[in-house]
């Protein structure tokens, strides 16, 4: 059977790369080609960015509610084809169907949320300190926007980056993450389908060193929003900031959830459970610590242990399945070596910490759900991410403790705690210094209208999702309009 290839999409046509050179897509569940991919080069980069600034000068002026009819068009059509890309979704990462629909549903959100911002864009008018003079400020956009995106939530932050940057104005280059080419390709179906006029959203596959590089260095794409590790975070930024482009960088976290003696144990039980292990461990925002009160320790374990053991490892189409694989076998391999090092630090190993290859798991990469015990904070396992079914309790003798080694890792992204004492909470809320936290639940579950992201090691100050996000898009402009029919001076002829 011939192999479905999968192409770019640039100035409105879908076309391969003139490299010629296609790489093979697989499922991580059992290895099965789903398609093949095209290469790109640095041509093709030049060629989408041609297009898309080309696109953008006319897009800037169409009226924003007017660019919000696409958008909303947008999230009409990824109604009506949510199971269909849900499917999609688990075939090329894994995660489990229900978590895949949760996903597309966070596109749609996001979809109907950013045309609402077609209406809005706010900017402020504010009193001018002078007579017969007007102030405001507006959002214009920024050009070209570039967007680098991970496999990990292939279309939820897809969306986050390309309907902001599409309603404020800007035009879009993509390079989706290497493993999750098919459902780039379907999003961008739907912005084709909803109308988005040719050269405003353009697709190109292929790998971060080539197509991404060549997106970063290029001096006509005028912004980079990146999410993915701490390194290639790090190299996009130097790169680009010898060219003054802005980035916008949402990179690793390495998230706790505390557990104090006046918690709710079955509560935060369930919250570490589908924090820790859903996706595989495999988000941004996934639980990779346990801080728990040395009192409640013991009780913790037993029902951790309880509940990891429920789980079922499988084939993410399969309803029943809890957990799927992770999404390759060197991801595997880290995830393994990681476990390895934990035992050598002297971590205890409560369950799991095993590649699992029974009951036909053999073809895909699984790892068991696995837990460590007795972790010191400055062990490698708790303050590197490992980006895997992997989570660690470290015991402590107080909130402030408690706090202290939440906040002793280099990353910043999301936070939770577990506690019947209302003063405890607002303290956890005020001191946890990463930027997400919850209060009596797990460490993910971020709503599309909150800003995403986090402090420190994790980002670079910017957000995604919610209006902070506009701030990426747009520049601000301050227009001040004076009717006086004569020059007056501000801070000289008022005072
Ligand atoms: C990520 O972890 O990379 O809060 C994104 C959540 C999702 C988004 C996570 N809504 O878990």
């Amino acid at each position: 059977m011939k192999v479905k290839q999968y192409v770019n999409f640039i100035d409105g046509e879908w076309i391969a790369s003139e490299s010629g050179k296609f790489k093979q897509n697989t499922n991580p569940v059992n290895g099965e080609v789903l398609g093949e991919v095209t290469q790109s080069t640095k041509a093709d980069v030049n060629q989408a960015v041609a297009a898309a600034k080309r696109a953008q000068r006319e897009w800037r002026n169409v009226p924003a509610p007017e660019r919000a009819d696409v958008l909303y068009k947008v999230a009409f059509l990824l109604k009506e084809r949510k199971e269909e890309l849900a499917q999609i979704l688990t075939r090329e990462m894994g995660k489990v169907i229900a978590e895949a629909r949760g996903e597309v549903q966070e596109a749609i959100d996001m979809a109907y949320y950013m045309a609402g911002e077609g209406r809005r864009l706010f900017g402020d008018t504010v009193p001018s300190e002078l007579r017969n003079k007007f102030a405001m400020s507006i959002r214009v956009p920024v050009g070209v926007a570039g967007l680098i995106t991970p496999w990990n939530f292939p279309i939820a932050i897809a969306a986050w980056k390309s309907l902001p940057a599409l309603v404020s104005g800007n035009a879009v280059v993509w390079k989706p993450a290497s493993e999750t080419p098919i459902l780039a390709g379907e999003f961008v179906k739907i912005y084709e389908e909803a109308g988005l006029p040719k050269g405003l959203i353009n697709l190109v596959h292929g790998s971060g060193s080539v197509v991404g590089n060549a997106m970063v260095d290029h001096p006509d794409i005028d912004l980079i929003s990146f999410t993915g590790s701490n390194e290639v975070g790090k190299m996009i930024n130097a790169r680009a900031g010898g060219m003054l482009k802005r980035t916008s960088l949402e990179m690793g976290g390495k998230n706790a959830v505390t557990v104090l003696e006046d918690a709710d144990l079955d509560l935060a039980v369930d919250g570490i459970v589908w924090s820790a292990f859903g996706t595989s461990g495999q988000r941004c925002t996934a639980c990779s610590r346990i801080i728990v009160h040395e009192s409640v320790k013991e009780e913790l374990e037993k029902k951790l242990i309880e509940k990891i053991g429920e789980l079922k490892l499988g084939d993410g189409l399969d309803e029943s399945v809890h957990v799927g694989p992770v999404i390759n076998r060197s991801s595997l391999e880290k995830i393994h070596g990681y476990v390895q090092v934990g035992k050598k630090e002297g971590a205890e190993l409560l369950c799991g910490g095993e590649i699992v290859t029974k009951d036909g798991l053999n073809k895909g990469s699984f790892y068991a759900p696995t837990l460590f015990t007795d972790v010191q904070s400055d062990m490698r396992i708790a303050q590197e991410e490992i980006f895997g079914p992997v989570a660690s309790i470290i015991p402590v003798k107080s909130l402030e403790e408690a706090i202290e080694v939440n906040n002793s890792v280099e990353f910043g992204l999301s936070s939770s705690i577990f506690t019947a004492n209302v003063n405890r909470a607002f303290q956890a809320m005020r001191d946890l210094d990463t930027g997400i936290v919850y209060i009596n639940a797990g460490t993910t579950g971020a709503e599309i209208h909150l800003p995403f992201g986090g402090t420190k090691g994790t980002g670079n100050g910017h957000r995604d999702s919610g209006v902070a996000s506009l701030d990426v898009y747009t520049e601000w402009k301050s227009v001040y309009v004076d009717y006086s029919g004569k020059i007056q001076k501000a801070q000289i002829d008022n005072y």
